[in-house]
């Protein structure tokens, strides 16, 4: 394995903004594939570094500060801890939790922007940016959003669009909205320094879509593709800010370096922090740098910070940078402004010493090739399906027969059976098995081989039937325990990447050294007459309270968003009793409804009104199935002039009702209520 042979590893993480805790999607996304990879890399005895820490500059900070009324560095004291706090009660193995507002990161940032500055390697350009007449401030980053030019989502940032992933400047949205005031910005003029990302691009042709188009994963080959594809632009690595690292170039006062500049530069600092050694792993071919991020990510490691590494000209490249999809929760998408997601301190209070449990299944929902759900019902299968039913079941069974039969030691292990032989043959396959899916970064696909070998476990006690047998062959009961003693042992080894907290605690009861990888596929480190003990279940069912509870908080948070969203939409203005009652609405049914083709909203519908069959024009076909509404009743405005959408004269229109977030819902007179009765 490691082909080719790496002499060292540099493993990071994204640095996540300070600006409020870590949440599951963090943690599936990034932290725990990172930790388990490290893990494993360290059981295979390599030197290795594993870096994070909490990036504490730009315009989500600031924002974070302005709503509070608070100072940034106030805000980035707070979080900051908490982070670094729940992230080592998780069994998140960094060697160094870092930050960028040290003194020691500033000065690496600056000075690797001055010596890119020296060697002539930025544009320096006067540009008209957005501006905030109202507030005084240039906008730019998540302090301006309007719509995406490439995919028309509405709520893009200045520096990229969430929803398809586009690197953006703030210049190229449409409809630009001001988050400080609301207002819509001015042009006005301001200088900067720009990263000419156009002229690396035969490089970067030849370095990811060459060179890495068959170990980089599709979803991060692919984006990578379609940005080089597209033309790459100069981009301004400067902003005119007061929070952030100085720009350290005479007459630059009043501005910053672009935190997407400094943030990964955070990497370098942390490992300058941890190592005086620190220039082996930064500049060294021989170690292998990988970057664990989430896909929002994907264009600032696979792109910008590698141009910037470049462009220095010491500094080696990222070998890897395996990036996960999205993980959503109950089938929303997790965001931290409303509040939609399990935070990781919150988990860790309401749910002590079961951090492997929350490991295991975000792993084994790891959002790897495509997003993914969590949910708290999910949770609890996996739980008490997975972890109680076959990985603890296994462990605590063997252990409660060498107990009752065998007085706590390790029996004696006597001549082989076929199905011992075959048993032991399989199990010695495990390790590599294990090895290759990790080092290829799939780790569900680990996971569920780790899984594997608690399940041959299970198999092997339960087709042998030590329990039945105990009384005439009491040998035989021996050789059966010490080879299921012997699967323990080896689990205890291939789950400690994954399920560390557990993995300690059977090698606590069954006596064994700290082990290594190798160790696992020659397991004759238990000794017949060694004692062992055991301590208790590794894992405990979830009762259906405590998922009731954690749904119960989200409903809440749902019913927060929805009186917040409703408040959001402004009330019209009065109207008296006559405007309302001139409307003539009527109860109707649709008989018909078809696409309007070449639209994506429209659908034609013949709708009875008791008055007449109609023909409205109506644009809910993103919502519903023409065939699904068939035979609906609706409430019918009967007396709209008519209009003519797409060359079809539409009478009428019926009455929708419409979420904040969009979503159209029929207003439906009860059965009754005939055809042409009015509504009033
Ligand atoms: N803070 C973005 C994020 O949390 C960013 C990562 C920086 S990694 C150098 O999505
Ligand atoms: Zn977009």
């Amino acid at each position: 394995m490691f082909m080719p042979e790496f002499k060292r590893f540099l493993i990071t993480s994204a640095l996540p903004y300070a600006n409020g805790p870590i949440h599951i999607g963090h943690l599936a996304g990034v932290y725990v594939p990172a930790d388990i990879y490290v893990r494993y890399l360290r059981m295979n005895d390599k030197d290795v570094l594993f870096i994070g820490g909490s990036d504490e500059h730009g315009v989500p900070i600031t924002i974070k500060a302005m709503r509070e009324g608070v100072s940034p560095q106030k805000i980035v004291d707070r979080y900051h801890e908490l982070i670094k706090k729940s992230f080592e009660e998780f069994g998140i193995s960094f060697d160094i939790y870092s930050r960028t507002s040290h003194k020691i990161h500033h000065e690496t940032a600056s000075a690797f922007f001055r010596k890119m500055y020296d060697n002539g390697q930025f544009i320096e350009k006067v540009s008209s940016q957005y501006y905030d007449e109202a507030t005084g401030h240039f906008l730019a980053d998540r302090y301006i959003t309007g719509t995406c030019p490439h995919c028309g989502y509405e709520n893009a940032y200045g520096d990229q669009c969430e929803k398809c992933g586009t690197s953006l400047n703030a210049t190229d949205l449409i409809n630009p909205k001001s988050v400080l005031s609301g207002n819509s910005p001015v042009l006005k003029e301001t200088r900067h320094w720009f990263l000419p990302l156009d002229q690396y691009e035969d490089w970067l042709r030849k370095w990811i879509l060459e060179g890495h188009k068959d170990d980089w994963k599709s979803n991060v080959y692919g984006q990578c593709k379609s940005w080089i594809d597209q033309g790459l632009q100069p981009r301004a690595v400067t902003r005119d800010l007061d929070w952030g690292v100085k720009v350290p170039v005479e007459g630059a006062d009043g501005k910053v370096l672009y935190v997407w500049f400094d943030a990964p530069i955070g990497y370098i600092s942390a490992t300058r922090e941890l190592t005086p050694d620190w220039e082996k792993y930064w500049k060294d071919p021989e170690t292998k740098l990988v970057h664990f991020i989430g896909k929002d990510n994907i264009v600032f490691h696979c792109i910008i910070f590698p141009c910037m590494l470049k462009a220095e000209g010491t500094y080696i490249l990222p070998d890897n940078v395996p990036a996960n999809e999205f993980l959503n929760l109950e089938n929303e998408k997790i965001s931290t402004s409303r509040n939609w997601a399990v935070w990781l301190n919150e988990y860790l209070e309401d749910f002590p010493g079961k951090q492997d449990v929350l490991r295991y299944v975000l792993t084994a929902n790891a959002p790897e090739t495509k997003d993914n759900d969590f949910t708290w019902k999910d949770f609890q299968a996996k739980n008490n399906n997975e972890l109680v039913a076959i990985f603890g079941n296994f462990i605590n069974r063997t252990l409660v027969l060498t107990q009752k039969f065998f007085d706590g030691k390790v029996p004696a292990c006597g001549d082989f059976l076929p199905v011992d032989l075959e048993t032991m043959e399989t199990m010695k396959g495990f390790p590599e098995k294990i090895s290759a899916s990790l080092e290829q970064y799939r780790f569900r696909e680990a996971l569920g081989e780790m899984m594997n070998l608690a399940r041959l476990g299970n198999k092997y006690l339960t087709d042998s039937e030590p329990w039945k047998i105990f009384k005439d062959q009491p040998d035989r009961v021996g050789t059966i325990l010490y080879i299921s003693l012997m699967i323990c042992a080896e689990l205890s080894i291939l789950s400690a990447p994954f399920l560390p907290f557990t993995a300690e605690k059977i090698r606590k009861m069954l006596n064994l050294p700290l082990l290594k990888w190798k160790d696992a596929s020659h397991p004759d480190w238990l000794k017949s007459g060694d004692e062992i003990h055991n301590s208790g279940l590794l894992f405990e069912k979830v009762e259906d309270s405590q998922i009731e509870a954690q749904i119960n908080k989200l409903m809440e948070t749902k019913k927060i968003n929805e009186k917040a969203a409703a408040k959001g939409i402004p009330l019209k203005p009065e109207i008296t009793f006559d405007d309302f009652s001139g409307m003539d609405i009527r109860s109707g049914t649709i008989l018909e409804a078809e696409k309007l083709p070449k639209t994506k909203k429209l659908l034609k519908l013949k709708i009875d009104t008791g008055i007449d069959v109609r023909t409205v024009v109506s644009g809910i076909a993103e919502f519903f199935e023409p065939a699904d509404i068939i035979g609906k009743k609706v409430s019918v405005l009967v007396n709209l002039a008519p209009r003519t959408l797409k060359g079809i004269e539409s009478k009428g229109m019926i009455l929708m009702a419409e979420n904040a977030d969009g979503k159209l819902f029929f207003v439906s007179p009860e059965t009754g209520a005939e055809n042409g009765s009015t509504i009033k």
